[in-house]
């Protein structure tokens, strides 16, 4: 509605404008073509998403080295195809906290591939080995479904490929799924902390892009984009590196009127795919992810535990991502 708003403002300023200027013919050319500056995003389907979230926890954990792992790495590069891109599947080993060789897979699908002028959008596809958070000890070890920790920003991402398909944006858009994210040093045992134990696929990444000279505009990050009433904080490090996408983003989401998500208030300091992003490649990334400063962790209460399944996600919040999302990147290039 506001957007329509907008257009008959301008154009009614256009109008009187012209006719002040006593050329009636121009005035009704602009009557004719309003849509010169109407930017058409088109529809988030919320839906959508939830069944792209329900497709990944279907494969069961999708912890690295694992047969689940392997067979969701395939659904993710054959939808992205089925969606129009053109998809890289970036195999490479890391090494984890504890010393295991992971065979990781980082996929890369590419939206107008021709196209120089593009943004990235990153979200993890890995779920985490432990439940390292989770009160009852005897399922710490246990691997976590992670439904928002992983699947929610990936199938944000999933429905956006989706829609462009239907509807080209004026940029080139690149979607790329990190692996190895949420491998870092467990807290249930007795290890040192090691914060670049984390996000071992977007390290990987940035050292050895999927194109020499990768050089896209900007990048957005989305982690745990997916809880019921989720709080995104600007987050610190995104504000240190890209204050003005920062800016920019949080206020699409607050004239979209999804001001209680994206409060415009500072939030943690947190370690995440976006930090190495950052720091490698310099590619100015943000990050849009939960902040709950009520609870001791900073996440979510689901963060890290058996409790992060299909319950802890509501599908409302991820239209509110994904919309502000798609509003930034249509409005590019006009
Ligand atoms: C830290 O715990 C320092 N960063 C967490 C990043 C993360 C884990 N995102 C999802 N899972
Ligand atoms: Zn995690």
């Amino acid at each position: 509605m506001n957007k329509y708003l907008a257009f008959s403002l301008l154009f009614a300023g256009a109008f009187i404008f012209l006719t002040s200027c006593g050329d009636k013919k121009q005035a009704e050319k602009a009557v004719e073509k309003p849509q010169t500056i109407t930017v058409n995003v088109p529809s988030f389907n919320a839906d959508s998403a939830y069944q792209f979230v329900k497709d990944q926890l279907a494969f069961g954990p999708r912890v690295p080295n694992s047969a689940e792992h392997a067979k969701c790495a395939a659904y993710l590069e054959n939808k992205m195809k089925s969606f129009g891109a053109e998809v890289i599947v970036q195999q490479g080993k890391v090494k984890a906290f504890d010393g295991t060789v992971l065979n990781i897979k980082n996929i890369i699908a590419q939206f107008d591939v021709n196209n120089p002028n593009r943004i990235v959008l990153f979200a993890h596809w890995d779920t985490r080995p432990f439940a390292d958070h989770c009160e009852d000890p005897s399922r710490r070890d246990e691997p976590i479904n992670g439904a928002n920790d992983g699947a929610s920003g990936v199938a944000v991402l999933m429905e956006i490929g989706r829609q462009l398909q239907l509807q080209p944006s004026k940029l080139g858009v690149d979607i790329i799924f990190f692996d190895a994210e949420d491998m870092g040093t467990p807290d249930h045992r007795n290890l040192p902390y090691d914060a670049d134990t984390w996000c071992l696929g977007s390290q990987y990444w940035s050292k050895n892009l999927h194109k020499p000279g990768y050089n896209p505009h900007y990048g957005i990050l989305l982690d745990m984009v997916g809880a019921k009433e989720a709080t995104f904080f600007k987050e610190r490090y995104s504000i240190s590196y890209a204050p003005w996408l920062v800016e920019k983003v949080w206020n699409i989401a607050h004239e979209l009127g999804f001001g209680l998500y994206f409060p415009m208030e500072q939030g943690g300091l947190i370690t995440d795919d976006h930090v190495y992003v950052n720091r490698i490649t310099g590619i100015p990334t943000i990050d849009i992810i939960q902040h709950d400063p009520t609870s001791n962790t900073g996440f979510g209460s689901y963060w890290h535990t058996h409790n992060d399944n299909l319950d802890a996600v509501d599908p409302y919040t991820m239209l509110a991502v994904g919309k502000t999302v798609m509003t930034v990147i249509y409005r590019e290039g006009n």
